[in-house]
């Protein structure tokens, strides 16, 4: 597909010591011509390489602005065309002149994530590739950085193809039949299509099955911490982010608000929220407002951390985590103060995980991280997947696996037509995994998700 306008923008966030501009399209290298004035050329003669210059906005403005530019034609470019990138010095004023300079002079603003729908339409990666391009940039922790990585790669891309083009064969066979009744050739035997059927069925499975954990990775957990008034949960909050985020007291209602900060606990990235201590007795309305946050927070999240006081009678404490975790929330039940606690104290059983601590003494921590991974990943695998599975991808995988399925006992009934039918669809479901043919709003839906200048 080939575009014929120009796109720019900053591929920089604002703020750095240095900015980037890229410009791609036909007219990359003319436009960046009308603001380069140096004795060095970006032109053909010198494509990639990295040249010093001047980017001078108007004529007779004096020396203008020191740069570096780099020419990349297409098509062995990011995008596939001719690219030009600026690099000159960051702040406010230099890169939104040189770029408001360039949409004067033709220039269009790209869009979110156009560079990259560009190098998608472009031929240079699959969906599956540009999407991965997104997740590196919005990785929190190091294991979605390595697994947004080994999507970048094609890891996913290349097992689906792979499964399509068997697809493909077993139609091939199939359709051959359907063409040729009459011949007596010699044809595979129904059990030996639907054995094939079965084997790429179960590579499709194979690759759901790390959904789950491609979630946890991709897009981490939300983690509560929650309990009654005074038990330490800004104090573990604090303790678990390494620095005084949250006010502390000993006096109970001490937070009143919802705290939300990003941690990353056992690589698992987290958005960790302190909560106001849930009470039923509330001595003005905003506490009330307070504890209805809490409510909320909770019902939003998919761990819990329930704080009780080790060195108090828990019986209320027990009865109100009973009341407010919401069923299907994995809690973990933290007994805090233990310095505090009768000596061989033993925690009450809540039927959930415990752990006890004590969060001034720093004891305990390995304990409830344990508990917390353990939350997470059930006692399963904890590695990470081969291949990236966001529920864009498991939807088709799983539209594409009931198809296959339907297919068998048409297979067995030797109902070839029914059969082809659906394996076809199956390898339509696959083809909009990897973007050979997915509908244009749901791109417009993926790359819109990307930051300009993607
Ligand atoms: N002895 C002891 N005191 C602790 C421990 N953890 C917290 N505290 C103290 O308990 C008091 C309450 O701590 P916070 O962290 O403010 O408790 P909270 O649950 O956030 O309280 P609210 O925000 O009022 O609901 C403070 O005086 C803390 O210093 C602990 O492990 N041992
Ligand atoms: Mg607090």
């Amino acid at each position: 597909m080939k575009h014929t306008d120009t796109i720019a923008a900053f591929c920089t966030a604002p703020g750095g010591a240095l900015a980037i501009i890229r410009i791609s399209g036909p007219e990359a290298l003319r436009l960046a011509e009308t603001v380069w004035h140096s004795s060095r050329k970006l032109s053909a003669e010198h494509p990639r390489v990295l040249t010093f210059g001047r980017v001078r906005l108007e004529d007779g403005e004096g020396l203008g602005e020191t740069c570096l530019a780099v020419y990349m034609p297409g098509p062995a470019s990011y995008t596939g065309e001719d690219i030009v990138e600026i690099q000159c010095h960051g702040g406010a004023c230099a890169p939104r002149r040189i770029l408001s300079r360039l949409l004067a002079n033709g220039a269009r603003l790209a869009e979110p994530g156009e560079f990259t729908k560009r190098a998608f339409l472009n031929g240079k990666m699959d969906l599956t590739e540009a999407e991965a391009v997104a997740d590196l940039i919005g990785a929190k922790s190091e294991a979605a950085f390595r697994l947004a990585e080994r999507q970048l790669s094609g890891a996913l891309g290349r097992k689906v193809r792979s499964a399509k083009e068997e697809i493909f064969l077993i139609l091939a066979e199939i359709e051959s039949r359907l063409d040729f009744p009459e011949e007596d050739l010699d044809w595979q035997t129904p059990a030996r299509i639907v054995e094939r059927i079965n084997k790429v069925k179960s590579s499709l499975e194979q690759l759901l099955a790390g959904r789950d954990r491609s979630a946890v990775i991709r897009n981490g957990v939300r983690l509560a911490i929650a309990g009654s008034p005074n038990v330490g949960k800004s104090s573990l909050l604090n303790l678990l982010l390494g620095y005084e985020r949250a006010i502390v007291t000993d006096i109970p209602g001490t937070t009143r608000d919802t705290l939300s900060e990003q941690a990353v606990l056992r690589g698992i990235s987290v958005d960790l929220t302190d909560t106001a201590g849930i009470r039923d007795q509330v001595a003005d309305a905003v506490e009330g407002f307070g504890v209805e946050r809490s409510r909320d927070t909770l019902k939003l999240s998919e761990v819990v951390f329930w704080v009780f006081d080790a060195s108090r009678n828990p019986q209320d404490d027990l009865e109100a985590m009973k009341k407010e975790v919401p069923a299907g929330t994995k809690a973990i039940a933290i007994w805090n103060k233990c310095d505090l606690a009768p000596e061989g104290f033993t925690p009450p059983d809540t039927g959930c995980p415990a752990v006890c601590v004590s969060v001034k003494e720093e004891t305990g921590m390995e304990a409830l991280l344990n508990a917390f991974e353990t939350a997470v990943w059930g006692s399963g695998d904890k590695s990470i997947p081969e291949c990236a599975v966001s529920e864009r991808h498991a939807g088709a995988l799983e539209r594409a696996v009931s198809l296959l399925e339907m297919a068998i006992p048409e297979t067995e009934a030797e109902m070839y037509e029914l059969t082809a039918e659906n394996l076809r669809a199956a390898r339509q479901e696959l083809a909009e995994i990897t973007g050979e043919s997915t509908a244009p709003d749901v791109l417009d839906d993926i790359f819109s998700r990307f930051c300009i200048g993607k």
